[in-house]
């Protein structure tokens, strides 16, 4: 039986664990950047995450790698246009990641319920109403700087607080546009203008998030960081490392998994919450 939206929603109340499996329609993503940029292959590329059990998709057609370029909203919406309504046909809550308005419209339009903004409301002003207005599920992500320039030099005090009093102060801007708590989602924004170490901290303390009361949303998955800790250059051979960061995020209560690989990271969640549960709220 596929997962709801509301299911999604209510993950860190039941305790179980989301995957959510990427689609870039991209030619610049950083691990499979291109790969999926014929409506095709993305389309395919989708049918095989759910396959591989992914409870979701999210979806995106501009990359936000470090030093990425901006792809304008007419731009992301035609890359989407022919993929959208196909995806959302496979029966699993879809999810888009943009932070235009325009480009969510179009894209709650075509059925997707969940959109996920890497900058957590702050580039375009009109995306909280309308998450607002569309009753919508929003992603909320903490990120210093923006993507052309996040990795020059982050620089934080306290990671774990600094993420998280912005992600609180972000929810409550969210919740005075309109959009009620109990549709908000927050991610601490792994390899968004953070070093190796600023990683590991909140790969580590993702409890100081869950405390908060919202389900929380990680996206280790083949990041950099994992091939400075691995030796492991190619995106694609850092699965393990993947595995790894997504089981120690479970066990600070993390509800909800961004990955490109849905079938492993399926079966790691499943074994590792069959062991002991995780310390959800
Ligand atoms: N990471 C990426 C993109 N979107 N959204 C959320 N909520 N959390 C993340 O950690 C996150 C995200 C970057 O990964 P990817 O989509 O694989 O690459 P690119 O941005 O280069 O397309």
């Amino acid at each position: 039986m596929p997962l709801s939206t509301d299911d999604i929603l209510a993950s860190s109340r039941t305790g179980r664990a989301v995957v959510m499996g990427i689609v870039n329609v991209t030619p610049d993503s950083f691990s499979d950047g291109g790969a999926f940029l014929d409506p095709a292959e993305a389309v395919e590329q989708a049918r095989r995450l759910v396959r591989d059990g992914a409870d979701a998709l999210d979806i995106g057609a501009e990359s936000t790698r470090p030093g990425s370029e901006r792809v304008p909203a007419d731009g992301q919406i035609a890359r989407l246009r022919t993929i959208l309504p196909a995806v959302v046909e496979l029966g699993v809550p879809v999810s888009i990641d943009t932070t235009r308005a325009a480009v969510a419209e179009s894209a709650l339009d075509a059925g997707v319920a969940i959109v996920n903004d890497v900058s957590a409301g702050r580039d375009d002003p009109d995306l909280l109403p309308l998450v607002a207005e569309r009753g919508a599920a929003l992603v909320l992500m903490h990120m210093l700087g923006e993507p052309r320039t996040m990795q020059a030099d982050p620089q934080y005090g306290d990671v774990v607080a600094e993420v998280r009093d912005f992600l609180c102060a972000r929810a409550g801007e969210a919740e005075t546009a309109g959009v009620p708590r109990d549709r908000l989602v927050l991610d601490p924004g792994i390899g968004f203008g953070k070093r190796l170490e600023h990683n590991l901290r909140l790969l580590g303390h993702v409890d100081s998030l869950t405390e908060l009361g919202f389900p929380v949303l990680v996206g280790p998955s083949r990041k950099r960081f994992l091939g400075e800790l691995t030796g492991r250059e190619v995106p694609a051979e850092r699965l393990g490392g993947t595995l790894a960061a997504c089981l120690a995020a479970r066990a600070g209560g993390a509800a909800i998994f961004r990955v490109h690989d849905a079938g492993p990271v399926t079966d790691a969640l499943k074994v590792f919450d069959a062991i002991g549960r995780p310390r959800v709220s």
